[in-house]
């Protein structure tokens, strides 16, 4: 295993300086990211000092280190997870052989795609939420919104390292793409559908943490099974920071409907706009939304891609050690939606082809384990939040295009249309949500539409000065 080289230009465990060519061209591509970073992450506080995690060791305990940081000297590092020695390929047609240190040829451009869309994901989500550090609703809010902003920058960095390490001149262009794509661009957008759309707001912002990032949770976990060790333990690290990612949407989330409850409760209405809070019904409506949206980024729920994947060892399936079958699933089948007139019945298919479906099952899962928790503070005022059915609002898959209400039921274009402002953020939601986007910059102070959190960051109390302003 290689030592941590935290002096380095680019922190990494990787022996860098062991490989003269390798860190050169990375040291040039380190400046046009540094360029890329002030130009398109955070719009403001860039010269602030922000009290920051860094990734600084792999180990099991100790692998961060919390202090000051101005964002532009943050030291964005290459980790990746301990080597298990003589690891074997997990899953499909190679299960039992030795992983691969080098991309077989065979699988380069395959690879070298899932690299790449992983990799796209990271600065988009950057990009896409600039602008909040104008609107935080505290300044634990405007550091942990900081905090992920760098550690998505991380993750482009260790996807852009694979792509530099592995891939030649190829993985070089790639890595000079993902800096060049925008997002919501019309010429150059973002690979994925969810990383073109706006995050306006830090109720949009709770909302893609907890359902976007979680589409990360369970991508990085399939990746973190792959063949190709060096991308499965680039992996298995990106998911210790993705913890964290969650917990500020789950948390979120959750404090907003803490006061929206308490104003319920205190002025006897459900209507807690008018008294600065934000109304159960258009929480569900931006539910609906960032979750459907979450959804398309499964891709179909029978794809030969998916299958391909699995069959030669470069994505496996979430928690694939834990599962009971024999990991090959040649001759198995499954059951996935589908659309018959009208009705959305379930066909059995081949399971190699339903790894997308099974892959999103379990996230649907997950998913709703915070709603659970949420609901439990929405029972006093019996309101309630739900799921909307995977067909709602679709635009990949079997569902894609096709009318369905929230309750799942097939309608036609017109009513889907009727009902549209009942089911996704309509413009009074947006216009109230925006007139509560005022900052909130004094330490241990919070803006009126949101709870103060149970506790502060590493120890440190909620009224802590996370960022000098
Ligand atoms: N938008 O065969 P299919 C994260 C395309 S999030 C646009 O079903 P496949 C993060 C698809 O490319 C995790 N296009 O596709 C979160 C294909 O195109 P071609 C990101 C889409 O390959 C928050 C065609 O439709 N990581 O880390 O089975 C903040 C047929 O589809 C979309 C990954 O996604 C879409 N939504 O599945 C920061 C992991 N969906 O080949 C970060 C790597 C599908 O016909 N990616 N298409 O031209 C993959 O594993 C797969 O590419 C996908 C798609 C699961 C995304
Ligand atoms: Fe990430
Ligand atoms: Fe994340």
């Amino acid at each position: 295993m290689s030592s941590v080289e935290l002096s380095d230009l680019i922190p990494n465990n990787v022996g860098l300086s062991a490989d003269r060519r390798l860190q050169r061209a990375l040291e040039r591509w380190q400046p046009r990211f540094i360029d890329w970073w002030k130009s398109r992450g955070p719009a403001e506080h860039q010269d602030h000092d922000v009290y920051l995690r860094t990734a600084t060791s792999v180990g099991q305990d100790g692998w961060a280190h919390f202090d000051y940081v101005k964002m532009p000297d943050y030291r964005w590092g290459i980790f990746l997870a301990e080597p298990q020695p003589d690891r074997t390929i997990g899953f499909g047609d190679r299960r039992g052989q030795p992983v691969w240190q080098e991309v077989p040829g065979e699988l380069r451009s395959d690879l070298r795609r899932l690299i790449v869309v992983q990799g796209d994901t990271e600065p988009a989500s950057v990009e896409q939420q600039r602008h909040l550090c104008r609107t935080a609703p505290s300044m634990y809010d405007l550091r942990n919104l900081f905090q992920i902003n760098v550690e998505e920058a991380r993750h482009l960095w260790a996807m852009v390292y694979l792509l530099h390490a592995y891939f030649g001149r190829d993985g070089r262009d790639e890595a000079d793409m993902l800096l060049e794509r925008r997002s919501g661009s019309a010429d150059n957008p973002r690979i994925l559908g969810a990383f073109n759309e706006p995050t306006p707001d830090w109720l949009s912002f709770f909302f893609f943490t907890y359902f976007t990032d979680r589409d990360g949770k369970f991508q990085l976990a399939s990746l973190a099974e792959s063949g190709f060790d060096p991308l499965a333990r680039t992996c298995q690290f990106m998911l210790r920071e993705e913890a964290h990612h969650m917990f500020v949407g789950a948390g979120g989330i959750g404090r907003v409907v803490q006061r929206t409850v308490d104003l319920m409760r205190r002025h006897d209405t459900a209507d807690v706009a008018p008294h600065g809070g934000i109304n159960v019904d258009t929480l569900q409506r931006y539910l609906n939304l960032h979750y459907s949206v979450s959804l398309d980024l499964f891709g179909a729920e029978t794809s030969t891609n998916a299958a391909n994947y699995f069959a030669a060892g470069m994505k496996g399936r979430f928690g694939e050690s834990e599962r009971h079958d024999d990991h090959r699933l040649q001759g198995s089948v499954t059951e996935v939606p589908a659309l018959e007139g009208e009705a959305v019945i379930s066909r059995e298919v081949p399971a190699l082809t339903a790894l997308n479906a099974t892959l999103r099952a379990d996230y649907v899962t997950d998913c709703q384990k915070g709603l659970e928790r949420w609901n439990r503070t929405l029972e006093s005022v019996s309101a309630r939040l739900e799921l909307p059915h995977l067909g709602f609002n679709r635009a990949v898959g079997v569902f894609g295009g096709a009318s369905i209400t929230p309750e799942g039921r097939l309608t036609s274009q017109e009513q889907w249309e009727a009902g549209r402002s009942s089911w996704l953020p309509n413009e009074n939601d947006r216009e109230h949500v925006r007139s509560l986007m005022t900052p909130v910059n004094a330490p241990g102070h919070m803006a009126a539409w949101i709870a103060p959190p149970a506790a502060g960051i590493h120890q440190k109390p909620v009224e802590f000065e996370y960022v000098r302003l």
